[in-house]
């Protein structure tokens, strides 16, 4: 069988119903600005853009685009790539480990059953991350329930991941993946304890996830999980957001580095996770001066997974060699 064919992803204004009749297009994500529809490629993350109209963010495949649905999972594939949705409303289950659990169940059984079964990249995003205290914190339990429902892929490499809370307040769990026919190569980070490894303090269930992940094939292309000022295990520059953006770089640098690829460019597609909308200025104006003109960002407003980090960075990576 050919190598497969990188998605490109792309942040794009433009009309809704005009994405959706593109043939190529796997998947488009809008964020909490933007209007509903069925169509099993779209999904309207619970994130408040700092600037609205936030654009979408558009994965486009390089092969014909066939779309389904399979109990709670909608998903669309060219031969390579397959994009999938779940959404679970926290209601429906006991608590949110248990709807992560199910989520996770029903995504495990669906990719390994399908014809990509190489998790690639996942995201997920849940209201009130940070509530609870000590281990009753609600990431905590998401952690659980992840690793629990995990099951069967869990004996194969991690995905890279992001963990993000809601700002939008809908106790509705969502969670979206990128899968492969052939398998991607994880990537860890050298400054920085594998996540699957971080000590007791950081809760009973260690988070499944690589720093990062190399597209399938050839093409020069890092997934990038969500990254902030984490050196080793531990948090840094508590209450310093401009600190706490240059380790994030500290860390995005040696990830590059790690994957061997060149630096952040035109085929860079960031998204920039912020927890208090009051950074958002101090917070542009020194991804301004950290990135390239034409590396892409978005900048959206939610709660990172410790409550000390006060900003997050991930993103697709397609260097231009
Ligand atoms: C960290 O480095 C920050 O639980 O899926 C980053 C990326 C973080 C993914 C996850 C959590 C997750 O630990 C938090």
């Amino acid at each position: 069988m050919s190598l497969p064919a990188p998605i490109s992803i792309d942040y794009v204004s433009a009309d809704l119903a005009d994405l959706l009749a593109e043939p190529r297009v796997l998947a488009v994500l809008g964020f909490a600005d933007a209007p509903a529809s069925d169509d099993p490629r779209y999904l309207r993350v619970g994130l408040v853009p700092a600037a609205s109209p936030a654009p979408y963010e558009v994965w486009r495949a390089q092969g014909v685009v066939e779309t389904g649905r399979d109990g709670d999972v909608r998903w669309a594939a060219d031969a390579d790539y397959c994009y999938g949705a779940i959404e679970l409303a926290e209601s429906d289950y006991a608590d949110i480990a248990d709807a992560t659990r199910a989520a996770y169940s029903a995504l495990a059984a669906f990719v390994a059953g399908s014809r990509w079964p190489h998790l690639v990249r996942i995201w997920n995003y849940l209201a009130d991350i940070n509530v609870g205290d000590g281990d009753a914190e609600r990431y905590k339990h998401f952690c659980t329930g992840r690793a629990a429902g995990m099951g069967a892929l869990s004996g194969t490499a991690f995905p890279a991941a992001s963990a993000i809370g809601r700002s939008d307040g809908a106790r509705v769990l969502q969670v979206y993946w990128l899968a492969a026919r052939e398998p991607g190569r994880p990537i860890e980070n050298p400054r920085q304890t594998s996540a699957w490894r971080y000590p007791r303090q950081f809760g009973p269930t260690a988070p499944t996830f690589a720093r990062a992940m190399r597209a399938p094939g050839m093409a020069p292309q890092l997934y990038i999980s969500g990254t902030a000022s984490v050196v080793g295990h531990a948090s840094q520059h508590d209450g310093d957001v401009d600190a706490q953006l240059a380790e994030t770089f500290a860390n995005l640098d040696s990830l590059l580095a790690s994957a061997t690829l060149p630096h952040f460019g035109a085929g860079s597609v960031l998204k920039v996770y912020v927890r208090h909308a009051s950074d958002v200025a101090a917070v542009t104006a020194n991804l301004d001066r950290r990135l390239p003109p034409d590396a892409r960002r978005l900048v959206l407003i939610g709660d990172i997974c410790r409550l000390e980090l006060l900003v997050e960075i991930d993103g697709l990576h397609a260097a231009v060699i």
